[in-house]
């Protein structure tokens, strides 16, 4: 929740510990909801098919969670054994703070409300839908799993460079709308694009958007949008790569990007490994 408020966030924040948790409540959810989570689940496992990397497709059968809305201790007496990180409730956003806090030690905040029908397809803030489906499979990749917790670890360390900013452009960029090459040819790991009914056909069909090789600075460099499907798409070679990249300190980094205008969302620079240029980046709202 970098640069807002928490005044309009959805949620219950009246119950929850100190550290933002609270009790995911399963038996409170509804039929509706748990028949909600099945029709979403249904449209998405048939789109992560084509356009999900393997790793996350593989283990979206394995943990195989499309009947209802599940539950966190479940998936937790699997997740532990595999990567030992750990899933944990939570009302909604967290502060970047408390978000970062969570994440360094290997546990990954699941949003406990989903959406309303009428949000079928899109909504702004994460529910445990875009939470679950979109994170918690890849969360299961080791090299992955430690991805998430160095940019745990590094967020604490923004925090008091005051270079958050830049660091959650990264965050955008990879784990939520990141692109990886396969021997199948372009795919997606991140999870706004592997929730997203619409953007993730999108994102890789579609010759609107740019789609340009993983760099690290210029990815830091580059402003996002938050209510459109993204004008450019980043793309690593493998997960190695990308925790390769992220593991220096950024310090450096952020010194030499401090006071830097960034680039525009649909710029595309001349140094850009462009694997397809966007004939028409900005588009309708996602
Ligand atoms: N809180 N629950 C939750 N989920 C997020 O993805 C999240 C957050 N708080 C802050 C945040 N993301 C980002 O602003 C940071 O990555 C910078
Ligand atoms: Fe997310």
């Amino acid at each position: 929740m970098t640069g807002e408020t928490d005044h309009n966030l959805r949620g219950d924040y009246s119950r929850m510990r100190p550290d933002y948790t609270v009790d995911q409540d399963w038996d409170a959810y509804s039929a509706a909801e748990h028949d909600l989570w099945r029709r979403l689940y249904r449209r998405q496992e048939g789109l992560v098919r084509k356009y999900g990397c393997d790793e996350f497709v593989e283990t979206l059968d394995t943990l195989n969670f499309g009947e209802g809305i599940p539950r966190f201790d479940k998936i937790n007496a699997m997740l532990g054994p595999k990567t030992n990180w750990k899933l944990v409730a939570v009302p909604g956003l967290l502060p970047d703070l408390t978000f970062f806090d969570h994440l360094a030690n290997r546990r990954f905040p699941v949003t406990v409300w989903l959406r309303n029908p009428e949000e079928f397809d899109y909504i702004v803030e994460p529910d445990i839908f875009h939470d679950f489906f979109g994170h918690v499979p890849m969360l299961f990749n080791p090299v992955f799993a430690d991805y998430i917790q160095a940019y745990g670890k590094g967020g604490i360390k923004a925090h008091a460079l005051g270079a958050i900013e830049l660091l959650a452009r990264l965050y955008w960029y990879t784990v939520e709308f990141g692109l990886i090459e396969t021997k199948r040819g372009l795919r997606t790991y991140g999870a706004g694009i592997l929730s997203s009914g619409g953007e993730i056909s999108y994102c890789l069909d579609s010759p609107n958007p740019n789609r340009i090789g993983f760099d690290l600075m210029r990815i830091m460099q580059t402003r996002y949008k938050i209510d459109t499907f993204q004008e450019t798409y980043f793309v690593i070679r493998d997960f190695r790569e990308l925790f390769e990249a992220t593991a220096p300190d950024f310090t450096p980094y952020y010194e030499q990007l401090q006071g830097r205008e960034p680039h525009s969302a649909s710029t595309v620079l001349a140094s850009d490994r462009v694997y397809h240029r966007g004939v028409a980046p900005v588009v309708r709202a996602a």
